[in-house]
C-alpha cells in the first residue's frame, strides 16, 4: 500500500498532537549524536503502552517498519531511520510508575530522562547507579536499548545489571512482559536481557522494573596526574589488584586535555590522568581515598583530592562534557569505545598510538579505564586529501587489535548502523546464526528497527 493511505490511516487513529508530518520537525529524526540517515515517513510520540500498541498494529497491516528512538543521544544510528518508516518517539512516556523502598525497586516508562530519573529515587533515600555520560539528556530506555554503561560501571555495572523486567510491544502488536520484580528469578529464559542492548530489534520497550540501592552517604573524588600513560594504565590496574572498588576510574590521556583545551575548555590538570571517585559511608571513603591516593602515589602520581562536593561537581561536569569538547576542537572526530580485558590496558593504549602514528592521525584517548572501556577518538578535517580513507583504516585496524587483545568493539554504544558492516569480525557464524532465528521468531517481516546490529 502506498504510504499516503498510511499516513491517512495515522491520522485517523491517533489525535493530530501525537503524528508529526512537517518536513522541518522531521529532520531532527533522521541523525544521532553521530550517525545521519533519512527523515522518517512520519514520527508518532505515543503516551502510552496502548498507543504504542495501536500503531505497531497500523504499521504492520501497512508493512511500515518502526524506529523507536529516545533523546537520539546515541552515537551508532541504532534510532536513526535508513529508509521510509514510522519513528516511534518516546520522550513522552516518562512517568515514573512506582517507586517501592521496601522492595528497592522502581518502574518507570522509557522516555524519563536518566538523570531525572535518578535525581526522583534519590529523594526516597534510594539509588540508581548506572550513570551514562550524557545522563542530564538520555532516557531510561535507551540505556536499556543499548545495554549502556557509563562513568560508575567498574563498581556497579552496565544498565542491564540493574533491569530485572521489562514489557514490550512485539512486532504482531502483542506485550510481552519479562522477567519478574523480586531480587531473584530463574524461571524460564532470560527474556528481559534478550531485549536489553537488542536496540529496538526485537520490539517497543514499553516499561522497564529496575533494582534500587541504598544512596551512598557520601562521595570523594581524587585526580592523579601522571607523567606518562602506560604509569597512568598502570595505576588503573593497581587500584583494581586493591581492596577498594571506587564507584568511577575514568582516564583522559594528555592529548584530550590538550584538545578540550584547545575548545576552550580548561582543566587545571594536565594530562594523562586518572579521575577517581570512591563513595560508600562516610568513614569508609576517607579512609579508602587514602588509601587509593597513597597507591597512585607510589606508582609516580601526583594526588589532589577535590575540596568539597562543588569542586567535585566540577571536576565530574568537565569529565562528562568531553564528548562535546572534543566535537569543538576539530572539523570532524571519529569516537569509539572499545573495550579490553583489564590486563590489556597498556597494549591497547600502545597499539593505538602504533596505528596512529604512521598515518599522521591527531588522536585523543579517554574513558571508562576501570572497566577497559575507551574512547578513542581522531581529530580532522575532512577536507584534508585522503583523510576519509586513512580515518577509516584506523577504525578498522582498531577493531582488529581490539579482537586480538580478546576485547569487544563496543563497550557501551552498541552496533546500530556504525558497526554493523564490522560485526562477523567478532561473533562467529554460530552466534550470528542464533542472532538471526531470534530475530525471525519474534520479527519474521522485519518491521522492528530493520537493518541495525547486521
Ligand atoms: C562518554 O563516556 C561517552 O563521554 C562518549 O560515552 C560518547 O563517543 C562519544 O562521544
Ligand atoms: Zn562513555
Amino acid at each position: 500500500m502506498p504510504p499516503d493511505s498510511f499516513l491517512q490511516a495515522l491520522e485517523t487513529h491517533f489525535v493530530p498532537d501525537r503524528v508529526i508530518r512537517d518536513a522541518g520537525a522531521l529532520d531532527p529524526y533522521a541523525r544521532d549524536n553521530k550517525v545521519e540517515g533519512v527523515p522518517p515517513l512520519a514520527v508518532v510520540c505515543p503516551q502510552g503502552e496502548d498507543e504504542v500498541v495501536r500503531l505497531v498494529r497500523l504499521c504492520r497491516e501497512h508493512h511500515v517498519p518502526v524506529v523507536p528512538r529516545g533523546a537520539g543521544t546515541g552515537t551508532v544510528g541504532g534510532a536513526v531511520p535508513e529508509s521510509r518508516c514510522v519513528a516511534v518517539d518516546l520522550t513522552r512516556m516518562n512517568r515514573v510508575l512506582e517507586i517501592h523502598p521496601g522492595d528497592m525497586i522502581a518502574r518507570v516508562e522509557p522516555g524519563i530522562v536518566t538523570e531525572v530519573f535518578q535525581a526522583e529515587v534519590e529523594r526516597t533515600g534510594l539509588f540508581y547507579p548506572p550513570d551514562p555520560a550524557s545522563a542530564d539528556r538520555c532516557t531510561i530506555g535507551g540505556n536499556v536499548a543499548t545495554n549502556a554503561g557509563g562513568l560508575r560501571a567498574v563498581k556497579y555495572g552496565v544498565t542491564g545489571d540493574w533491569v530485572p523486567a521489562l514489557s514490550a510491544v512485539l512486532a504482531d502488536g502483542r506485550v510481552l512482559r519479562t522477567g519478574h520484580r523480586t531480587r531473584k528469578g530463574v524461571v524460564g529464559y532470560d527474556l528481559t536481557h534478550l531485549f536489553v542492548g537488542s536496540e529496538g530489534t526485537l520490539g517497543i520497550i514499553t516499561e522497564i522494573t529496575v533494582r534500587l540501592a541504598r544512596r551512598p552517604e557520601t562521595r570523594r573524588t581524587l585526580i592523579a596526574s601522571f607523567a606518562d600513560l602506560p604509569s597512568c594504565a598502570r595505576g588503573v590496574q593497581a587500584i583494581l589488584a586493591g581492596s577498594v572498588i571506587p564507584s568511577a576510574i575514568e582516564l583522559v590521556d594528555a592529548e584530550c586535555v590538550g584538545a578540550a583545551r584547545t575548545a576552550g575548555h580548561l582543566s587545571d590538570f594536565d594530562g594523562p590522568y586518572l579521575l577517581i571517585e570512591v563513595d560508600g559511608r562516610t568513614n569508609d571513603v576517607m579512609r579508602d581515598i587514602a588509601e587509593i591516593g597513597a597507591l597512585m602515589r607510589e606508582g609516580g602520581a601526583t594526588v589532589t583530592t577535590a575540596r568539597d562536593e562543588a569542586e567535585s561537581r566540577a571536576l565530574w561536569d568537565a569529565r562528562r562534557a568531553l564528548s562535546d569538547a572534543l566535537r569543538d576542537a576539530a572539523p570532524k572526530k571519529m569516537s569509539e569505545d572499545i573495550t579490553v580485558p583489564l590486563s590489556r590496558l597498556v597494549d591497547v593504549l600502545a597499539g593505538v598510538r602504533e596505528l596512529a602514528a604512521p598515518r599522521g592521525l591527531r588522536h585523543v584517548s579517554y574513558g571508562h579505564a576501570g572497566d577497559g572501556n575507551l574512547h578513542v577518538n581522531i581529530l580532522y578535517d575532512p577536507t584534508e586529501p585522503c583523510i576519509q580513507e586513512r580515518v577509516a583504516a584506523f577504525r578498522s585496524d582498531l577493531f582488529d587489535l581490539t579482537l586480538r587483545l580478546g576485547g569487544t568493539m563496543s563497550g557501551e554504544h552498541g552496533v546500530g548502523i556504525a558497526k554493523r558492516p564490522f560485526i562477523a569480525r567478532e561473533l562467529s557464524p554460530q552466534s550470528l546464526a542464533a542472532h538471526r532465528a531470534i530475530k525471525q521468531a519474534l520479527d519474521p517481516d522485519g518491521l522492528m528497527n530493520p537493518g541495525k546490529i547486521w
